[in-house]
């Protein structure tokens, strides 16, 4: 019988992997773990109780808000402020950044920006939905915290991950040094080591894209699609479509099977719909870090630099092959 790891006991191990090995970066993933079981356990109910529906606010991107969003966010807030590591959370729920000034966070040196459930309008018909967070270092040593140390670009990501809450409910992470995944045990309620040093396959068939806009899509994209569906045994054409609707749930399918995921800029989100800072930049680094690649066509989405918190950005992400691909077709049509 293999020996169980969880994942508290795994982030104290890979400690000493940290560039500043003091505990705290342990302390606030470990943090995130416990707010994500909490969310899980919501989450997992959701059809049970009068939690479902819309809570009757917008969000500051003016869509609407279920309540398991709102509870997701103040759990993970509450996580961050409790545990004394974070000095500022941005969350894709809250239109300025939120900081965090209490006695224990007084020298606390990490940001985390954070989507707290992200695509949450499919929790009504129990499809599977995430947590997405990305966490930064300070880059000054003390005094407030100026907003150049919060819009750093992805490169500068001291760790990030995701948790999907699906049949079995995981959290992947990485501190940029691979990536690791570790699958809830609800009789024990921990997260255990299931997936050591996750790899994207090189090669992949998958390609998941909201095909209904195709008609909003720029002309390099409506090319790679149509490449994706022509019949060529050479390349294993033609691929095969999988849309969750869900980033977290898309891209964790292609990170395990290998595919590609797009969103493009549409006719009507002229600078895609996907966020940087909640959205694209964690999963480009755990994806990365997993040996795919995630650009906007043409840039690498970690070396963007953010200009604003809420900043969308079209993003291609997976394996190596398959987005370098779209990347062709996009930038010859340009
Ligand atoms: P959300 O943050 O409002 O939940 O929106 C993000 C979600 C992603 O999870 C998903 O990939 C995308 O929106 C789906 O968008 P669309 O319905 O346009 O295909
Ligand atoms: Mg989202």
């Amino acid at each position: 019988m293999t020996k169980t790891i969880t994942l508290g006991q795994f982030i104290i191990e890979k400690q000493a992997d940290f560039p500043y090995a003091k505990g705290e970066l342990s302390r606030l993933l470990r943090d995130i773990g416990i707010a994500a079981k909490i969310v899980n356990r919501e989450v997992n109910k959701a059809g049970l109780v009068g939690i479902l529906g819309d809570n009757g606010t917008t969000n500051v991107q003016g869509e609407g808000q279920k309540k398991l969003d709102v509870y997701a966010d103040e759990q993970f807030i509450s996580a961050l402020r409790s545990g004394g590591e974070c000095c500022v959370v941005a969350s894709e729920e809250h239109d300025d950044c939120i900081f965090i000034n209490s006695e224990i966070s007084q020298n606390a040196k990490y940001i985390v920006c954070i989507d707290p459930l992200d695509g949450s309008s499919n929790i009504d018909v129990n499809v599977s939905v995430g947590t997405i967070f990305s966490i930064y270092r300070r880059t000054a040593v003390n005094g407030p915290v100026q907003p150049s140390e919060i819009l750093q670009k992805g490169t500068q990501q001291v760790a990030a991950g995701y948790v999907i809450y699906g049949s079995s409910t995981m959290l992947v992470y990485t501190t940029g040094k691979g990536v690791n995944g570790f699958t809830l045990d609800p009789s024990i309620g921990e997260f255990c080591l299931s997936h050591p040093n996750m790899q994207i396959p090189r090669i992949g068939t998958i390609y998941s894209i909201n095909e209904g806009n195709y008609i909003k899509f720029p002309q390099g994209v409506k090319d790679y699609i149509k490449y994706c569906q022509v019949e060529d045994g050479a390349t294993l054409r033609p691929f095969t479509s999988r849309y969750i609707g869900s980033m977290v749930a898309d891209v964790h399918r292609n990170l395990i099977k290998g595919g590609v995921f797009l969103y493009p800029t549409t006719s009507s989100h002229t600078q895609g719909k996907l966020r940087l800072m909640y959205e694209c930049n964690p999963l480009a680094l755990i994806i990365e870090q997993a040996g795919g690649k995630a650009t906007d066509g043409f840039r690498r989405i970690l070396e963007i630099q953010p200009e604003d918190l809420h900043q969308r950005t079209p993003i291609f992400i997976g394996n190596i092959e398959m987005v370098e691909k779209v990347e062709e077709f996009v930038q010859l049509s340009e």
